[in-house]
């Protein structure tokens, strides 16, 4: 069995609660196991529509996510056979490399899904409370943070994330570019809010406009569950 997070726990709501980590509402872990899992999508595939397409949806969440998944697993085991002389030492760097890749991949991907809600129902609109008045503070307005937030997405080159991180060593909200699947993001900040700008997550509806994607993404942005991050980012 793979390393379990302690004081791993079971939320009032089902999800998963690791006291002391700050994502309680990002299911993806079985404490059971010690596994890292795919929960289900947390509304239909077509929910999201017309915004982003449901069978993009289900190719995005039930093979790419779902690959994720499994290289995490597979590289954790792998790391643990070297650790116990199953394995070969010298294969600690090429396992490091799938862990990192495939980690980023999973976590990013279930921040992506929880972050999002139908438009209209959850989903869209603007921010408020402490998020919105941070927003405020370190983008000067929130439209000027949606048009940062769009550009710097849509300029990723090739394949990665754009992000709304928060900063704890200035205390500030900070817009940044994450390259693959972890490439870019410096330590310690906190993910809040992430755009999948791979092709895989636009291409079949929206072709090369990557632009035109982001901004169909901005009226899907579950908001609430983003405010609940910062909190909890910043308690
Ligand atoms: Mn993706």
């Amino acid at each position: 069995a793979m390393a379990r997070t302690a004081g791993a726990a079971s939320g009032s709501d089902g999800h998963q609660v690791n006291e002391g980590h700050q994502h309680h509402t990002t299911p993806g872990f079985d404490a059971e196991t010690g596994a890292y899992t795919l929960a289900p999508l947390p509304y239909a595939p077509a929910a999201l529509e017309p915004h982003i397409d449901a069978q993009t949806m289900r190719v995005h969440h039930g093979r790419h996510h779902a690959g994720y998944v499994r290289g995490l697993n597979t590289a954790l085991a792998k790391l643990q056979e070297i650790r116990t002389g199953g394995g070969d030492p010298s294969t600690v760097e090429h396992w490091s490399r799938e862990l990192s890749f495939n980690a980023g991949g999973h976590i990013n991907h279930a921040l992506f899904w929880t972050g999002m809600a139908p438009a209209g129902n959850g989903g869209g609109g603007e921010p408020d409370g402490p998020l919105r008045a941070a927003i405020d503070r370190d983008f000067g307005a929130f439209e000027q943070f949606t048009a940062h937030f769009k550009a710097a997405s849509a300029a990723v080159e090739g394949s990665g994330w754009g992000w709304l991180v928060y900063e704890p060593l200035g205390g500030r909200l900070m817009v940044t570019q994450m390259h693959s699947q972890q490439m870019g993001l410096f330590a310690s900040c906190v993910p809040l809010l992430g755009v999948d700008v791979w092709e895989h997550a636009y291409y079949l509806r929206y072709q090369n406009k990557r632009s035109d994607y982001i901004t169909a993404f901005m009226n899907v942005i579950n908001w609430p569950e983003i405010a609940r991050r910062f909190a909890a980012a910043t308690a």
